[in-house]
């Protein structure tokens, strides 16, 4: 048999990524399963992990190969019944995936988000403003700015009523616990599971929803047919699911970049328009959205090592996105660089669709305050919450001079 189509076994490691050691300090595991191959068996889950840009990237554009469908988690819907009703979108492979995909992107195009611009402009400039003469010059930014301001703003864009929002960020921490293995960090919130599901169900129905918010348009575009009227509530679901929590933990990684890197917020003051690529960066540079799976659906060969039909591929973005192959000087977090081509959206027909809204959140922030402060720096040791998938934080002490 000729050398090229030879496969052979992975090299194969019995660490756990999914440990809370790994979870708190994901890169030296990241490191190691690169370094090890650009295929590693992960003897604990009888999975394949793929580390390395190019292997992550190849997976994510290739969808008929590695499916969504059978869940993006490492349970195989094949074999295991899912936490809930899967997502219409993130959970489905083409042609169902098509329609739920059509909709909602042009729900979420930069056209569409226009309207919004001013107003969330307005509101982060005053929520800097309340911040400063509230607290100081010290104080928690993941609180104060990385929490308050996505809360602030995305869900009266969705269109949800006044009640329950404190709900949002616990049901998508769940949700994204759920893609990893049935841990402690799965168990500690199980008893929340019916309630928190229950109150986010209930918001998807159109009378919940206000009249011209992204739910209100969602359930239009179930009355012009190109959704069904059952589908409509699953897809206001996939924006409550993953659009509160990713901004908030991207946003504070995005805080936590400039105040571990006073250079690059000099150089963000002098020139603003740098906040959406500087947004991009922090989220190529820390990954809020870690890893995600796929299924096989066929043998595959990957780099010479053989994927077993219905198999779970574990995909690390956020080794992908440190790659050294892939990216200079990779852990540097650096506006001169160009970070497109980062994984940390995901990449291909899956790729986030509510990645014009984490932007516009970030400019409108970035912007506020690179108005009002000069420079700032870690007051504290940040404190990271652990979470399956997310990159995650509880507390973010920063100290600010104001300009
Ligand atoms: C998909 C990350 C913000 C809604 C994805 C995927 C990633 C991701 C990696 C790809 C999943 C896959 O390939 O299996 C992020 C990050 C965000 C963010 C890092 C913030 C920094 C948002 C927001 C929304 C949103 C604000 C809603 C407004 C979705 C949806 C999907 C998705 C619905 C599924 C798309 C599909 O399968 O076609 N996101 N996301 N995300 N995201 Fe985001
Ligand atoms: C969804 C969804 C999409 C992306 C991420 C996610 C919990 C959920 O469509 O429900 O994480």
């Amino acid at each position: 048999m000729p050398e090229t189509t030879a496969t052979a076994a992975a090299p194969t490691s019995d660490a756990d990524p999914f440990a809370p050691e790994h979870l708190a300090d994901p890169d030296p595991l990241h490191q190691h399963l690169r370094d090890t191959g650009p295929v590693v068996h992960l003897t604990r889950y009888n999975v394949h992990a793929l580390a390395r840009h190019q292997e992550v990237h190849a997976a994510l554009v290739d969808w008929g190969t590695f499916q969504s469908g059978a869940g993006v988690g490492l349970a195989n819907f094949r074999h295991e019944k899912p936490w809930r009703p899967p997502s219409l979108l993130l959970e489905a492979d083409p042609p169902h995936h098509d329609a739920p995909r059509r909709v909602l992107r042009e729900i979420l195009t930069p056209l569409a988000l226009r309207r919004l611009r001013e107003t969330w402009q307005t509101v982060a400039d005053e929520l800097v403003e309340t911040v400063l003469a509230e607290q100081g010059t010290e104080f928690d930014a993941f609180t104060a700015l990385a929490t308050a301001f996505p809360l602030r703003v995305f869900p009266d864009a969705v269109g949800l009523g006044p009640y329950g929002r404190e709900n949002l960020l616990p049901y998508g921490n769940m949700a994204f616990n759920a893609f990893g293995p049935r841990n402690d960090l799965v168990q500690a919130d199980a008893h929340r599971v019916a309630e928190l599901s229950a109150w986010v169900n209930d918001q998807c129905v159109r009378e919940a929803l206000s009249e011209d918010g992204f739910g209100a348009r969602i359930w239009a575009a179930a009355d012009r047919g190109d959704l069904t009227p059952a589908q409509a509530p699953l897809v206001v679901r996939s924006l409550l699911t993953a659009g509160v929590d990713t901004t908030v933990h991207g946003l504070a990684a995005a805080l936590y970049a400039f105040a571990t890197h006073p250079g690059q917020w000099q150089r963000l003051r002098e020139r603003p328009e740098l906040a959406r690529v500087a947004f991009d960066e922090a989220v190529r540079w820390q990954s809020p959205v870690q890893t995600f799976f796929r299924t096989a659906t066929k043998d595959v060969d990957i780099a010479g090592t053989r994927i077993p039909e219905g198999g779970k591929i574990l995909m690390f973005l956020g080794a992908a996105n440190r790659d050294p192959r892939r990216w200079s000087d990779p852990d540097r977090f650096d506006l001169a660089r160009d970070p497109s081509g980062h994984v940390g959206f995901g990449m291909g027909i899956h790729q986030c669709v509510g990645q014009h809204v984490a932007r516009l959140e970030a400019e409108c922030l970035l912007t506020a305050l690179a108005r009002r402060v000069a420079h700032l720096e870690l007051a504290g040791p940040p404190r990271r919450h652990l979470n399956n998938t997310l990159r995650s934080w509880v507390q973010l002490p920063i100290r600010i001079r104001t300009a």
